[in-house]
Order: structure tokens, then C-alpha cells, then sequence
């Protein structure tokens, strides 16, 4: 049994996630510390980054950054509120590629700042808390890692005879996943670490949540840091992951189909079992689930809760069965 229980509520709380499910999960979970006096940090994937026009653009620390700084735009998802797009209409004109990724008017001020910080020789870490200042996102941001890691995605272009390997972003965003696909690589990760921020917040959590990001390309890359898995299995504080599948199907995005691609079942309890059992060289202590796909797993303990999140305060209802289901495990 740890010291976490009802009565006794964490006080600081990490949270590992991906892009638009983070950025949703995480104002509930800053809906619930809000309501506990409780501290978050969010250690965010970077997977999806990539350089384009010569901004380095990193897509889930902004989705989290403008959501829970309030300047997000609520229909796409991702990208600012009123954005304008004549620098990238101006782009086109020109013919520089690529055409087929959209980057907005104030979304770009983020990436020159970004940018122009890196070259300086910032570290990311220190990127992110700067565009924050600005932002008050009241929730730390931490990337996975300060080194470069990306997904490229192995598959089969059009016209193409062979499989090549081409970054997430042309994958998701050029072809929306309809080419065969056959895997996923974490470009640059062997070089990679967790930064010394995430090491220390992940020592004094005394909860760890997973959002119920994709567990693939969200989650997957942030367990994909070499140290990561070993400093979850490390911590003293419970791992409580949160399904991102409800019976069987993503709300958004396309967990769907990345789990296909490797081969994982599309239920919450065949994501538990791939994501592993604290015990036998996986995560989590603990798996919340809708209601409906429950079951028994081996070492993880399993909950059913309500898993739509309509609102931040439904979603601080999830937090709550996630703090309930720590008090439980270990
Ligand atoms: N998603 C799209 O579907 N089309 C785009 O043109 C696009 C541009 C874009 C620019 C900046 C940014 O931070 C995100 C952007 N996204 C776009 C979303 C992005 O592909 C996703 O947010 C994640 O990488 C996947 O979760």
C-alpha cells in the first residue's frame, strides 16, 4: 500500500503525454490539482517534432501549451485560435515545400521564437519554459528529452515499389495514414535521455499518470527514451495509465490503426498488456478503463470509470478514479 489514498490526495502529480488527447486530459487533471492543492508536470512527447521552412516545430508541446493556455482552436485541434495563414500562402507561391503542411501566422512566431532559442543554444527544456511565460499554462511542461527524437513511419508510397521511412508528420498529416504501413522507428533515440527535469519530477511524484494518449506514437516514444522505462519502474509513486480506447475505438486520432500496424489488439486491456505490468518489465501498476471493457490482467490492476471527456471537470472525475485506483495497487 503507498501513501497515497483518498484522504490523502498527491501533491504532485506527472503526467506523460501525447498532443490533442494530452492537452485534453491535462486540463483535467489541472482542474483536479486546482481542486487538491496538488502540482503538475506534464513530460510531453517530442516525437512528433520536425523542421520545416527551418522552424523547428514541435506539435504537442504546442497543443498543450496554447489548450491550457486558452489560445487553442477548438475545432482543428491544434494551431492557434484566429490564426491567418499569409505566410504560408506566400510560401506556396513560392513553391517551397512542403505544401501539404499548414503552419499558421501566429503559430509561426512560436517556432521563430522556438527557433532562434535553440540556435542560441537553449536547451528545449529551456524553450518551452520561456514560450510558457508567456502562455501560464499553470501546468509544468517538460519535454521527454532534450535530445532529437522522431517518428518515421515505414510504408509504402504511392507509385512506390519499396518501403521507405518517412517522418510522422508527412505520414499523418500528407497521406492521413492510408499507405501500407508496416512500422514505426524512433529516429536518434539510442542518443537519447531523459532530461535531467524529467528524472527528478518523476522521483518526487507521488502519482504518474499516462493520458490516454496514443499508446504508439504518443506514449510509445516516451517510453522509447532509453531510462525512461527504468525510471518509471523507479519511482516510488503508483503508475496509473488511462485508456485512450472506448470498446475497441479511438474517440481521435488513429490509435486504431498505429496498434494495427504493430500488431496489438484494439482493446484497452490489449494496450495494458503491451504497455506491461511494473512487475515484468512494464509500467503500470494500474489501468483505467470505460465502462464495459474491463477485466482481469496479470499485475495490473483494473477500473472501470467514465472515459469522456466532454469537459475538464468530467475529465478531473477521471483523475479522481485514477488517484482512487493508486490508493489500491502496491
Ligand atoms: N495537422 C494537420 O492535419 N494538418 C496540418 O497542416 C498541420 C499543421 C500543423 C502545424 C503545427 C503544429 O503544431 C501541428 C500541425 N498539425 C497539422 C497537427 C499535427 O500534425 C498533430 O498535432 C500531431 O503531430 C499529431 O498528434
Amino acid at each position: 500500500m503507498n501513501a497515497l489514498s483518498a484522504n490523502t490526495p498527491p501533491r504532485n502529480i506527472v503526467v506523460l503525454a501525447g498532443g490533442v488527447g494530452g492537452a485534453k486530459y491535462l486540463l483535467g487533471v489541472r482542474e483536479y490539482a486546482r481542486e487538491h492543492g496538488a502540482e503538475v508536470t506534464a513530460i510531453v512527447n517530442t516525437g512528433d517534432d520536425a523542421t520545416m521552412h527551418g522552424l523547428r516545430i514541435c506539435p504537442d508541446l504546442d497543443s498543450i501549451m496554447y489548450t491550457l493556455g486558452g489560445g487553442h482552436d477548438q475545432e482543428r485541434g491544434w494551431g492557434q485560435v484566429g490564426e491567418t495563414w499569409t505566410v504560408g500562402e506566400e510560401l506556396k507561391e513560392y513553391g517551397a515545400g512542403p505544401t501539404w503542411f499548414s503552419l499558421g501566422d501566429k503559430d509561426i512566431a512560436t517556432h521563430l521564437v522556438r527557433t532562434q532559442m535553440l540556435d542560441a543554444g537553449y536547451r528545449l527544456t529551456e524553450v518551452t519554459e520561456a514560450l510558457c511565460a508567456r502562455w501560464q499554462p499553470n501546468v509544468r511542461l517538460l519535454p521527454m528529452s532534450d535530445d532529437r527524437v522522431e517518428t518515421h513511419v515505414v510504408c509504402t508510397l504511392p507509385d512506390a515499389e519499396q518501403p521507405s521511412a518517412i517522418h510522422f508528420q508527412e505520414w499523418w498529416v500528407r497521406y492521413r495514414t492510408k499507405v501500407p504501413t508496416t512500422g514505426f522507428v524512433q529516429v536518434g533515440a539510442e542518443q537519447a535521455a531523459p532530461s535531467a527535469e524529467v528524472l527528478a519530477a518523476l522521483k518526487e511524484a507521488d502519482l504518474i499518470l499516462l493520458a490516454p494518449s496514443n499508446p504508439v506514437v504518443s506514449i510509445g516514444p516516451i517510453l522509447g527514451v532509453p531510462g525512461m522505462r527504468e525510471a518509471l519502474r523507479d519511482a516510488a509513486a503508483p503508475v496509473i495509465g488511462t485508456a485512450g480506447l472506448i470498446n475497441g475505438a479511438p474517440l481521435r486520432g488513429m490509435a486504431d490503426v498505429c496498434l494495427q500496424v504493430i500488431g496489438v489488439e484494439q482493446t484497452a486491456l490489449a494496450v495494458a498488456d503491451y504497455l506491461g505490468a511494473r512487475s515484468a518489465d512494464g509500467v503500470l501498476d494500474g489501468w483505467l478503463v470505460a465502462p464495459g471493457d474491463g477485466g482481469t490482467l496479470d499485475a495490473i490492476s483494473v477500473a472501470e470509470a467514465p472515459l469522456l471527456m466532454s469537459d475538464a471537470g468530467a475529465t478531473a472525475q477521471m483523475v479522481t478514479a485514477a488517484v482512487e485506483l493508486a490508493g489500491q495497487v502496491r
